[in-house]
């Protein structure tokens, strides 16, 4: 069980997610990233984007080809579902006020996901503003929320893990000139007793090492790495 992975290093050891978007990696640098990945301790492989016009099967072949990482949908559109994954974050968009991304593409998949022989991990996903307009806050029709103002934030990861939520993810948008504030990460994570996953602007060790400080169980990378698998082992260096 991935999910139970994740609870059993929940504050004792970091992992580390690799977001692969199908919109956005070239299947020839795919084998140079497992690869790296799989040298930089990455732990878990996340595949989606905001929008993605590839099927998202083949892609999951492709890496299940070459590596035997847990690979977890990350969709931002129900078309992006394929039952060749392990497992799915049911994200419910619990920062923006969009119906569409609370429960109505949940009710889409739900037969679909039902049938699938996918984990299921249901998680708050939370956008926070980084000073440019994300893929994710324009595609969903959402408002982010304010980085300076981590008593929202905590009120939020709250509510959701209330509603019954299994992980809280605070996202920066892919491609965010900055992480997430530290100040932000460690006021969610004091008040959680679910797990913590952070991504969004995260480009170098440095950056890495901060967002585990503050709190992550787990961080993302994605777009620094998508292009460039060395830059990956870079980044993993804070791991160790
Ligand atoms: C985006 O959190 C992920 O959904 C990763 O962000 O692409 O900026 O690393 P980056």
């Amino acid at each position: 069980m991935i999910y139970q992975s994740i609870l059993n290093s929940s504050g004792k050891k970091r992992k580390l997610a690799l977001l692969i978007d199908p919109e956005e990696t070239s299947s020839d640098v795919l084998p140079a990233l497992i690869e790296s990945a799989l040298r930089g301790c990455v732990s878990i492989i996340l595949v989606g984007g905001s929008l993605v016009n590839h099927p998202v099967g083949p892609l999951i072949d492709a890496i299940k080809k070459i590596c035997s990482l847990p690979v977890l949908l990350f969709p931002g559109t129900p078309g992006q579902l394929s039952d060749k994954a392990d497992g799915l974050l049911l994200l419910s968009l619990i920062s923006g006020r969009n119906p569409e991304f609370l429960i109505g593409n949940h009710v889409v998949a739900a037969k679909f996901l039902k049938k699938s022989s996918l984990e299921i991990i249901p998680t708050g996903y939370m956008l926070i503003e980084n000073g440019i307009t994300s893929s994710a806050e324009y595609m969903s029709n959402t408002r982010p929320m304010p980085a300076n103002k981590p008593e929202l934030a905590v009120s939020t990861a709250l509510a959701g893990e209330m509603l019954g939520m299994k992980l809280i993810y605070l996202e920066g948008g892919s491609g965010a000139p900055t992480a997430i504030p530290a100040e932000l990460i460690s006021a969610v994570k004091k008040n959680i007793s679910i797990p913590l996953i952070v991504g969004g602007g995260i480009r170098s060790a440095g950056d890495l090492k901060k967002v585990y400080e503050a709190g992550a169980d787990i961080a993302v990378v994605g777009n620094a790495v998508e292009n460039d698998a060395t830059k990956l082992l870079e980044i993993a260096k804070a791991i160790k």
